[in-house]
């Protein structure tokens, strides 16, 4: 029998799932369970094709828009939150809509809210496209928010009015951020805005669990889908570590060159990928390595988050 080489693998922690992930999904699955299939759901509600793909064979369809949705039906909002025209319409058209947005994505939705009322203009700090961002410049009129993406943006940004606030979409780089943030406040001394930043917890934890183990590997694997911002930020916090970093959506898309000149691997998860995922990574290996499996912790984690009212056992 040929012996396999070995690997010693370093797993992060925390990696995976968030409480806002686990509430979204848990709210499509007592959706279906109450209402029967099928239960219409607007955008994916986590970026993640395999939970997608879980929930489509429970009775969830998924739309891109709500005109998708047959009259009558009922349709649940993703995590990654709405414009308030989304839930306007849905009313208007008399659907029965639950809400799946992160408490955290609304929590700064009310302080964009509230900073429109004390006549700030708003300078949001995140990526352009992203559903986050479309729901976030939702919650405000026209005008009342400038994107910053970059350090280059915020340098060269002339906003309309001295009357200035910040927010940022919960997914992003922790270091970046804090340099947008910095050339803001540079700039804009009286600007005001959250302490540090809106990044969730999830998303800070995972980043400094994925540093700790990527300056100790070659290779790092993050488990997650192209679409997943966190998961994204996950691959490139790695890669600005030393270490090579791929991002995969599943143990079959590994290409075995990665691994030439490995000898310790990392693994992490975006907080929409299942750990089932992780798993089936591992399981993979096995069939090729000797390996050593370690996890390295930098935090414990115990939010959850309360289901809505309706839903709520
Ligand atoms: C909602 C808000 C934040 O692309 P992104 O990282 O935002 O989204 P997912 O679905 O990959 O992660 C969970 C999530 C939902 N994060
Ligand atoms: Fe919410 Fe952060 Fe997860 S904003 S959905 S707890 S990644």
């Amino acid at each position: 029998m040929q012996v396999k080489p070995a690997l010693s693998v370093l797993v992060a922690a925390p990696r995976g799932f968030c409480a806002g992930v686990e509430r979204a999904i848990q709210i499509v699955e007592l959706a279906l369970e109450k209402y029967g299939a099928p239960v219409y759901v607007r955008h994916e509600i986590v970026h993640n094709r395999f939970v997608v793909d879980s929930l489509k064979a429970k009775g969830a369809i998924f739309v891109k828009e709500l005109d998708e949705v047959p009259d009558g039906a009922q349709v649940i909002f993703s995590a990654h939150g709405v414009p308030k025209a989304i839930p306007a319409t849905a009313q208007e058209r008399g659907l029965d809509w639950l809400d799946a947005t992160c408490p955290l994505v609304s929590k700064v939705h009310r302080q964009a809210e509230r900073m429109v009322e004390q006549g700030r203009h708003i300078l949001f700090v995140g990526h352009a496209g992203h559903p986050e961002v479309i729901g976030t410049f939702g919650q405000v009129p026209d005008g009342a928010m400038t994107l910053i993406e970059t350090v280059e943006d915020a340098e060269v940004v002339q906003p309309p009015t001295e009357e200035l606030g910040f927010l940022t979409q919960t997914t992003l780089s922790v270091d970046d951020t804090a340099d947008i943030v910095t050339t803001l406040q540079r700039r804009f001394p009286s600007l005001v805005g959250p302490k540090g930043e809106d990044i969730c917890y999830a998303t800070s934890n995972r980043q400094t669990a994925v540093k700790a183990i990527a300056r100790r590997c070659e290779l790092v694997l993050v488990i997650g889908a192209e679409n997943s911002s966190n998961s994204q930020r996950l691959r490139e916090v790695a890669a600005r570590e030393g270490a090579r970093a791929q991002l995969i959506q599943r143990a079959h898309l590994i290409d075995w060159s990665w691994f030439e000149g490995v000898s310790t691997l990392g693994i992490s998860a975006g907080a929409s990928a299942p750990e089932v995922l992780v798993q089936e990574v591992v399981d993979a290996l096995r069939e090729r390595y000797e390996v050593d499996v370690q996890e390295v912790a930098t935090a414990t984690e115990s939010v959850v988050f309360k289901l809505p009212r309706g839903l709520a056992a």
